[in-house]
């Protein structure tokens, strides 16, 4: 059985999927987010975020509400971790330091339900997914989106063989790939990372996915072959906003 996840459908029909990111544990600012044109996925951030599980209910409902699929973003590769963020009813799952084929697997197995994994049965509260209990059951496994982010050269190193595990995503996270490498964003052995792990992605078939802070980025980030890219976050449009009203305002 289908859930009617938009991100899902998006990757169904290989468009552009832009999304927007949430740190601020807000419903409105959820919505607001959520109901901009051309949205079709946000990410609640519990790892740098200031959200945590007691907000994901809340948010996944709102973002979903508005047509949009809401995926979390969880501090660690824990299984409780997973097992609470889809719980409340997210459409997907995005897994930060992702350095490993082994580690991969753990956390693919930890998204389903038994034989094919080792999550536990507790699906109450899954509104945002459009189903609950025996429903959500089986059709859970099918349908939750795996997103596993790329971001330190073990990583890198071993991409062919993290693609072949049951994710959905690679989303690479650029600012702590440059980080781990010791490098600038956007210089020459950066930019070969990107390029190597974008390629075995859609050698794979997977969806490619990487985190940009504008839509300038993202229309570049776009325009080189990916399929799943944010385009801001809510304080960066804080930050942003602020410092332009500011910036017209002589004298201060
Ligand atoms: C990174 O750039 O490291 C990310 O994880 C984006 O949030
Ligand atoms: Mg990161």
């Amino acid at each position: 059985m289908a859930l009617n996840f938009p991100l899902r459908q998006k990757f169904a029909t290989q468009s552009r999927a832009a999304g927007g990111w949430l740190t601020l544990p807000s419903t409105a600012i959820a919505r607001t987010i959520a109901l901009t044109k051309g949205i079709s996925w946000v990410l609640v951030d519990a790892e740098h975020g200031l959200i945590t599980d007691h907000h994901f209910y809340d948010i996944n409902n709102i973002i979903a509400a508005s047509g949009v699929s809401p995926l979390i973003r969880i501090p660690a590769d824990e299984p409780w971790m997973i097992k609470r963020a889809l719980d409340s009813g997210a459409h997907g799952i995005m897994i930060p330091m992702a350095n490993s084929p082994e580690l991969v697997r753990k956390v693919v197995q930890a998204t389903k339900y038994p034989p094919a994994g080792i999550r536990g049965y507790g699906p109450m509260f899954t509104h945002a997914t459009g189903a609950l209990n025996a429903t959500y059951k089986a059709a859970a496994n099918e349908n939750i989106i795996v997103a596993v982010q790329i971001e330190h050269p073990d990583a890198v190193a071993q991409i062919e063989e993290i693609v072949r595990e049951g994710i959905d995503v690679t989303f690479i996270g650029p600012y702590d790939l440059a980080v781990s490498m010791g490098v600038e964003v956007g210089g020459a052995e950066h930019s070969a990372a990107v390029k190597k792990i974008l390629d075995a992605t859609k050698k794979a078939g997977k969806v490619a996915g990487i985190f940009c802070l504008t839509g300038e980025q993202a229309e570049a980030r776009f325009a080189e072959g990916f399929d799943m890219v944010s385009v801001t976050t809510d304080i960066d449009t804080l930050f942003d906003g602020f410092a332009a009203a500011l910036g017209k305002v002589s004298a201060l």
